[in-house]
């Protein structure tokens, strides 16, 4: 509203001048006002999804002062800003973290017990939004928990997917994949912001013309859709800030006209409104292949230029902007090559938009993009085919080869023409001609980082040996860093194992360990304290019996709390080696069925517990899923067994779900073939909760290990530099399989676990077996790619030293504790000052706190 205010600016202010109370009753206040103005519900009739709602909306209150505030400080301090560009949020639920970081716990808890309502129950009642895959995107909600509490001015953006990952069932042992409308019931957590829209051009043609004297592109034609923002606000935990997570959904460009109602075109104009909010709709699984594909370029042209077109008005809007301060003002994260269409879409906006000249516009891009590089899988350097890119993205691909050009020119110049132009080059020639987003990635950042310290040697050796040898030549060395993973300790210990965060809390006298994981080590000083044994061993006790009544009423499973309990639980892929796991579960029965009753009595009791999605076209990871559910169930019904031995498939993996799982582990498992899994961040999360790991040396496990001391860990299998030669050997066919795996095979082959009743699954249980074994090096080799017959062997001497240490339970206390107390490396906090300092630039602006919000607490 603009013009003469009359004293309006003044009176809002007053009017406004006060933040929401959050005492006990105010909260109640707020509550029944909520219930029944904001819902429409009577305080006399209302259900615990209408009470959830109502306290989640008391919550964004106090959630949008603080952004609206936090905002309004980051812009007066002039601060330089990060953006972190993810096509993937594993956000998981938010209100008890929100409760938790805004400080809220005591009086929450306090207003709704006194309403007869435990807080656990509303918490229950939220959906648990899976806007991403796996690790990735669950990584990028731990960093937006970090970037707040660490106060830095940092926001995320991202897709606001109607349909998150899908719901996994299990029927007949398959996966089933239901959709998941997350969004059905609403969010009290977000914000529809209309008023916050930018077009997104898809298709159309390019027009040369001249303007001023100088020869100018314009894209135009094509089709236009609007994305507007959803803003979530992100609190950080003992700070006063609280940052964005700004999420777009597509709509279309223009509303169809009324007349439209009565003519034949009307129903032309519902197409066309559902083809621009199909943009948005759903959320693929990366392994996903060709299905979808054009789409999932267009989703995420459609974030990522929207995120771009967003934070630069941010950055003109400053007075007396300057554009050689972009880098200092503005510094982006793309995370994976998802994002990456940013180096051609800034030059764009820079260059046909703003009107830089080519150089300048390039130096600033270069200097304000950054690249993560999460998988060594190479399915996961995306590339296009220019003939998509060109229909599509008609100008974007026009600046590709134009960056392209000058950079081969470069390269000539440097090296002379052989083979490493083309390794280098961004266009891969071939039947079909692609663009790699990886390389258009590496050209047009400042830095490039892998996610673990084994991870990152990697890229510079194997994924990207061209591009190090040329940032090594250019005296770059410092272009590829590490930036090793963490998980944040506010969702993962004090939310998640309430019991643990107050053994903590009151060991250290204060909740500081929450912000300074470093502080724990003061417990390492009680490891062999038998009174902090019990407290431990009480909390593992309690976390066991959640996850017993957890699994009880979801999936009708009954476990022995006394038994050791064993997870394993990530997207389900062969590297990951969900099938090992299985293979030694099926050994351990057969072990157990040769003994005696007495014999099997002197047996450690353990529940194996598997959980993961698979991609919905992965055909090899449903087949593992299939055969966990075959084997659990044979195991599960057999009265000799059964007691010591059970395993389950525990369905459709989610945040929520492994809040409940990963406090109640003794031991987790990180398998993967040495050198294949990036990092892994569900290890570090186990760990932060007393379980111990079963492992390789991969990802960050190796880390782990050199903090938390190599007795806290079972490791077992071949090291990365032994991975070609084995290979090479096993293609040769000499490859042994171990008497023991033998047996399995063999059992398998029999029917033990499908047989005549289910001759699809016999067949295809004997076809993974007979892949494992398979030795001819025909074409590609599709053998035992992930070495698990190699592995075999010492992982069941690694489950050995498991059952033998788990006997001692004091000495297995020891070790869970130290484990826990030494894992201040693995706080997303660590992780985030880091990108901070090392790749953005950014300095923490922590808003500073006046009387009343201080009287306030
Ligand atoms: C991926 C890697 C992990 C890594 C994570 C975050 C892609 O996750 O494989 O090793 O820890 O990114 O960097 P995931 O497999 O869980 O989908």
């Amino acid at each position: 509203v603009e013009g003469q205010d009359g004293g309006r600016m003044e009176k809002l202010q007053q009017l406004m001048a006060h933040y929401e109370p959050n005492d006990p009753e105010s909260i109640q206040k707020s509550f029944a006002r909520h219930l029944e103005y904001s819902l429409a519900c009577t305080r006399f009739s209302f259900t615990m999804q209408d009470a959830y709602r109502a306290a989640g909306l008391v919550l964004r209150d106090r959630l949008l002062e603080s952004l609206n505030d936090t905002n309004t400080w980051y812009r007066e301090q002039d601060v330089k800003r990060g953006y972190y560009l993810s096509a993937e949020y594993l956000i998981g639920r938010h209100m008890q973290n929100a409760i938790a970081n805004l400080d809220l716990e005591q009086p929450f808890k306090e207003a709704f017990e006194d309403l007869g309502m435990k807080l656990e129950d509303l918490f229950g009642e939220e959906a648990d939004p899976a806007l991403g895959n796996g690790g990735l995107g669950r990584l990028a909600a731990c960093f937006l928990d970090s970037m707040a509490t660490l106060s830095l001015p940092c926001w995320g953006y991202g897709i606001r997917y109607s349909y998150g990952m899908f719901k996994q069932g299990i029927k007949d042992g398959r996966q089933i994949e239901e959709p998941d409308f997350w969004i059905g019931d609403g969010c009290p957590f977000e914000i529809p912001r209309p008023d916050v829209t930018y077009p997104v051009r898809f298709y159309g043609k390019v027009e040369e013309a001249h303007e001023n004297g100088q020869k100018v592109s314009r894209w135009v034609g094509g089709e236009i859709v609007q994305a507007m923002a959803y803003d979530n606000p992100i609190p950080g935990f003992d700070t006063y800030n609280t940052n964005n997570l700004r999420l777009w959904r597509a709509c279309p460009s223009e509303e169809f006209d009324l007349d439209a109602f009565s003519s034949a075109q009307f129903q032309d104009a519902i197409t066309q409104r559902r083809k621009a909010e199909d943009l948005s709709a759903v959320l693929y699984p990366n392994d996903a292949t060709y299905a979808g594909k054009e789409l999932r370029l267009r989703q995420q042209y459609f974030f990522v230029s929207a995120s771009l077109q967003d934070l630069l008005r941010e950055f003109i809007k400053r007075p007396n902007f300057k554009w050689e301060e972009l880098p200092q003002k503005v510094a982006v994260q793309m995370n994976d090559t998802h994002p990456t269409i940013a180096v051609a879409e800034m030059m764009r906006l820079l260059v046909d938009v703003q009107k830089l000249d080519w150089d300048r516009a390039w130096e600033l891009t270069r200097q304000c993009l950054n690249y993560t590089n999460h998988t060594v899988m190479p399915e996961a350097l995306e590339k296009w085919p220019v003939e998509m890119m060109e229909r599509m993205l008609p100008r974007h691909l026009q600046i590709i080869y134009h960056i392209n050009g000058i950079w081969i020119q470069k390269l000539l110049q440097r090296w002379g023409d052989g083979p490493i132009i083309a390794a280098l080059s961004i266009v891969e020639e071939g039947d079909v001609k692609k663009i790699r987003m990886g390389h258009l990635a590496i050209i047009g950042s400042n830095k490039i980082n892998g996610v673990a310290a084994i991870h990152t040697e990697i890229i510079k050796k194997e994924t990207f040996p061209e591009f190090y040898k040329w940032c090594c030549d250019n005296g770059e060395h410092n272009k590829i860093v590490n930036m090793t993973n963490g998980v944040t300790p506010r969702r993962w210990v004090h939310c998640a194992n309430p019991a643990l965060s107050e053994i903590f809390t009151e060991y250290l006298g204060s909740q500081e360990w929450l912000t300074d994981m470093t502080k724990l080590k003061v417990m390492l000083d009680y490891k062999e304290d038998p009174k902090l044994h019990d407290k431990w061993m009480a909390m593992k006790k309690g976390c066991k019996a959640k996850l017993a009544d957890w699994l009880k009423s979801t999936m009708d499973l009954e476990i022995d709390q006394d038994a050791l309990i064993d997870i394993q639980i990530k997207r389900i892929h062969e590297y990951k080696r969900q099938l090992m796991n299985i293979l030694f579960v099926i050994h351990r029965y057969l072990e157990l069925k040769k003994k005696s009753p007495g014999e099997r009595a002197a047996v450690q009791k353990r529940v194996v517990l598997i959980g993961g999605k698979a991609a919905s076209a992965y055909v090899n990871a449903k087949i593992i899923i299939k055969l966990i559910n075959n084997v659990a169930k044979v195991i599960n019904n057999d009265p000799d067994t059964k007691q010591y031995l059970k395993c389950a498939f525990v369905p459709n993996y989610c945040v929520s779900a492994a809040q409940v799982m990963i406090p109640a582990s003794d031991i987790s498992e990180h398998i993967s073939t040495a050198g294949t899994e990036a990092s892994g961040t569900s290890n570090m999360k186990f760990v932060m909760n007393g379980g111990l790991i079963v492992g390789t040396m991969d990802g960050a496990n190796i880390e782990i290990r050199e903090e938390c001391g190599p007795e806290t860990m079972f490791i077992f299998g071949c090291q990365e530099n032994e991975v070609a030669g084995i290979s090479a050997r096993a293609q040769e066919g000499h490859y042994p399989i171990d008497s023991r795996l033998q047996a399995v095979f063999d059992e398998i082959r029999n029917g033990k676990f499908a047989g005549q009743a289910e001759p699809e699954a016999q067949a295809e249980f004997e076809s993974i077996v007979s892949r494992l074994c398979n030795a001819r090096a025909a074409g590609t080799w599709d053998g035992d790619k992930y070495l698990v017959i190699y592995d075999f062997p010492s992982f069941i001497d690694a489950q050995a030293r498991v059952d033998q240490t788990y006997k001692n339970k004091s000495q297995w206390c020891k070790l869970s504790i130290q484990a826990a107390a030494s894992m201040a490396q693995f706080s997303t906090d660590r992780t985030m000052r880091e990108y901070a300092k090392v790749i953005w630039g950014i300095e923490p602006a922590r808003r500073p706190v006046d009387e009343e919000m201080q009287a306030r607490k």
